[in-house]
């Protein structure tokens, strides 16, 4: 095997012997022979469409694209058996194109990708096809490292904004435009053509399309949901039975909300779900008593530890100890091996579940509480406030610290970051990473001197389009650019949403970026030399370090 998608790859070089986010070299292998397939598929579904095929003629190739490059990223699916069937169904799908392109008298791609059959492999053969198409086989086949480093850039990204449609398709939101923009991306990755600029151009394109999908994705939660508010959140047990939701996926939990009716069972966020309890149409249910836990990478031990089921619905989940494997049900694109799957949305044998198991013996008093809910809708109200606070010098500078979180012992960056800074300083956040601040004493209930909570919570990494219009909003109202604005931006990655989030800030000209705790393995130092020279990407460094230049405006 050979990944270095994410950031804690094996030392930030490559993970070569198994994944350390726990996955297999089997597993490994049978990922790339999918993203292989994903870019036959993709040649296909551009020449079905210039053949002239309707969006819904292209409804299951890219239903398809979604789930299956979906499963594909760090932290979602270890079971070699799921993406042995993506790949099958995929074959499927090509077929079905290839058919479509030829009826509508299209022209039919070239190459050895297009030509792409795995039909007949079983399980060995297809994973022993996978040796061909690892990563450094397509990076030598490429002959430039460069342009290879861009092609991963791209895939990267492109996985990311994958994830992030597939929640848009969960609520019903599919852009026909977007999945054309989407299969464009792989395509062209598909080729394998050292073109600096063309792979350049195409690693944007994947950041705008990523821009265009996060806003569906906003609206389509405040449409479904409702728009969010600022809620308070209990982060201590509520005595009963109970069942804890870890994910991204809000659709998951409503349904388990409404199948949870009347039974005497209490829900429980866990992770990237905690935001949910900031939407009306999700905390009207009494029994979504509040969250449990911090981040998913934390889950080893607070999933040991809870008293019931537990049901992740997307990123991130690890291979699970024994102490709580035959609580754990995973959902949709997630899998691990001998983890039972829930199919059509029926929680019926996770309730029951919570119902033989011990649930929280009493309720702890005095309640802890956090509070969520800051999307665009409710900080936009706060713009005034937030400029004259900005103009009369109540709040010295705006910080956004968002993203992903993860294990490592430099992740405690973002937390002394947070910590360190001066008091008068303004904290947006969102995504995982805000685990690494938000419990700390020194910051809870914070105020600035103008009333507001200093540190606004902005949601999950799904919600970073809240980020987006906030910074733009106020670009406008203080008549200058997103660069020009008292605003500093330190990011934590880890995984491929996180690569697309990137790509899509570089793309809107976003400048200054600090990203960390490291740099991704799969950037060579002549494209950071393009990104340094475009847009100013850093390192995170010192902490004091960066605080004295952040404030300084650098
Ligand atoms: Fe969290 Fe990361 Fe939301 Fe994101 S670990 S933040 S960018 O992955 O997906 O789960
Ligand atoms: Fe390693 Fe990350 Fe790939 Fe897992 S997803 S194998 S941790 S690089």
């Amino acid at each position: 095997m050979f990944c270095r998608q994410c950031e804690q790859t094996q030392d930030h070089i490559a993970c070569r012997t198994v994944g350390i986010c726990g996955k297999s070299p089997e597993t490994s292998t049978m990922q790339d022979v999918l993203m292989h397939t994903v870019k036959s598929v993709s040649l296909w579904a551009v020449a079905a469409r210039e053949a002239g095929a309707s969006a819904d003629e292209m409804k299951e190739a890219n239903s398809w694209t979604l789930s299956s490059v979906f499963s594909t990223l760090t932290n979602v699916n270890f079971d070699e058996s799921r993406i042995a069937e993506y790949i099958k169904e995929g074959m499927t799908i090509k077929r079905d194109l290839e058919q479509m392109v030829r009826a509508k008298g299209g022209v039919a791609p070239d190459g050895d990708v297009a030509r792409l059959d795995l039909s007949k492999m079983d399980t060995d053969e297809l994973e022993d096809f996978g040796y061909t198409v690892s990563i450094p086989e397509l990076q030598k086949a490429m002959g430039n490292d460069d342009c290879f480093s861009l092609v991963e850039i791209a895939s990267y990204g492109a996985k990311g904004a994958c994830a992030y449609a597939a929640h848009c398709r969960q609520l019903g939101y599919v852009d026909e435009d977007v999945m054309t923009g989407i299969h464009h991306v792989f395509a062209k990755v598909a080729s394998n053509e050292p073109d600096m600029e063309g792979l350049l151009a195409n690693a944007l394109r994947v950041g705008e399309l990523n821009g265009k999908i996060l806003e569906m994705l906003d609206t389509a939660h405040a449409a479904t949901f409702g728009a969010p508010e600022p809620t308070q959140v209990k982060v201590t047990a509520t005595k009963g039975k109970c069942i804890l939701v870890s994910g991204h996926d809000l659709l998951d939990l409503e349904t388990l909300l409404k199948q949870t009716e009347g039974k005497g069972v209490n829900v429980y966020t866990h992770g990237e779900m905690l935001p949910a309890h900031g939407y009306p149409g999700l905390k009207k249910y009494p029994h979504l008593v509040g969250n449990y836990g911090t981040a998913w990478q934390n889950q080893k031990f607070e999933f040991a530890l809870f008293p019931g089921p537990v049901v992740v619905t997307t990123n991130c989940i690890l291979e699970p100890r024994r102490k709580y494997k035959d609580r754990l049900y995973s959902i949709n694109e997630v899998g691990v091996a001998g983890v039972k799957h829930i199919k059509d949305g029926d929680f019926s044998e996770v309730i029951e579940q919570a119902q033989s198991c011990k649930g929280f013996p009493r309720t702890i008093d005095p309640a802890e509480y956090l509070t969520v809910g800051f999307n665009h809708r409710a900080v936009l109200p706060l713009a005034g406030k937030v400029i004259d606070a900005v103009q009369n010098g109540h709040i010295s500078r705006i910080f956004l610290i968002g993203g992903c979180d993860g294990s490592q012992f430099d992740r405690n960056y973002f937390t002394e970051l947070a910590e360190e800074l001066p008091d008068d300083t303004l904290i947006l956040t969102l995504g995982c990473a805000k685990n690494r601040f938000i419990h700390s004493k020194k910051l809870l209930g914070q105020t600035l001197a103008n009333g507001m909570p200093r540190i606004l919570d902005m949601g999950q990494c799904n919600d970073s389009y809240s980020a987006i219009v906030v910074a733009t909003e106020l670009a406008k109202a203080l008549d200058c650019t997103v660069n020009d604005l008292p605003l500093s931006l330190c990011l934590s990655h880890l995984e491929q949403k996180a690569a697309a989030v990137l790509l899509t800030l570089l793309q809107m000209g976003v400048k200054n970026i600090r990203l960390g705790p490291s740099l991704p393995a799969y950037i060579t130092p002549n494209v950071l030399d393009v990104l340094v020279q475009n847009y100013n990407i850093m390192p995170t460094g010192d902490v004091q370090g960066d605080i004295k230049m952040m404030m300084e405006g650098k």
